[in-house]
């Protein structure tokens, strides 16, 4: 409850149960030619408990050596698949910026996985906005606060919600506490899968 940080837009339910369904076909088509892989932390070589693929001309990796964005998926060895058509149309219709998005990150979580508080910051254009579309179980979704604690609030994403996060919102500490197994029907038991858009580059 409560407004959100300036920013910050959540827009529940933007997709309809066909738009969801048609965006799911498409992300498995992606995770076919790219398949899902677990990165490993920086430093620790720690594995990520969510996996990840990309698709777009640019893919957020993670492994021993740090964080970057690569053209190649770091398996495979071949270019990510493209971005589907209604996740570009999204970024122009909410992003409310004129430069096409460059990266789709994919994340999946199986009902345990979780993702920390972070920044995303590997970016060189940080006036984009980053562009999120949730599918399948809810995710229990934080944000606030910095490295050193303070303040942070909790927002439920369910499947087919939009959140856009932008200007004064874009370097906000945020993370994942917990996936609700059962909570949608679209991915029957798998979890939870969340899309990012990304400008990565200046334009
Ligand atoms: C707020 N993903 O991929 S999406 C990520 O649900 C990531 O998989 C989460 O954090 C997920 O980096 C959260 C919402 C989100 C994404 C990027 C943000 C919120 C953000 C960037 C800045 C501020
Ligand atoms: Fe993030």
């Amino acid at each position: 409850p409560g407004a959100l940080p300036p920013g910050l837009e959540h827009h529940p339910g933007r997709l309809d149960g066909s738009a969801q369904a048609a965006l799911l076909a498409a992300v498995r088509a992606v995770a076919t030619a790219a398949p899902l892989y677990r990165p490993a932390m920086p430093g620790t070589g720690r594995p990520f408990s969510v996996r990840m693929t990309n698709c777009g001309s640019l893919g957020w990796v993670s492994d021993r050596t740090g964080y970057r964005y690569q053209p190649l998926h770091p398996e495979t060895g071949r270019p990510w698949p493209a971005i589907p058509p209604l996740l570009l149309a999204l970024w122009h219709e909410l992003g409310g910026y004129p430069h096409p998005p460059e990266a789709c990150l994919v994340n999946f979580y199986d009902p345990a996985a979780r993702l920390g508080m972070h920044q995303d910051k590997d970016e060189d254009d940080l006036e984009a906005p980053v562009v999120s579309v949730s599918l399948g179980d809810d995710g229990v979704f934080r944000f606030g606060g910095s490295p050193r604690g303070g303040p942070t609030r909790s927002l439920r994403l369910r499947s087919g919600d939009v959140l856009v996060m932008g200007g004064a919102s874009r370097l906000l500490f945020h993370g994942v506490d917990r996936i609700d197994p059962g909570t949608s029907t679209l991915l029957k038991g798998e979890g939870r899968i969340n899309l990012t858009l990304r400008r990565v580059t200046r334009p």
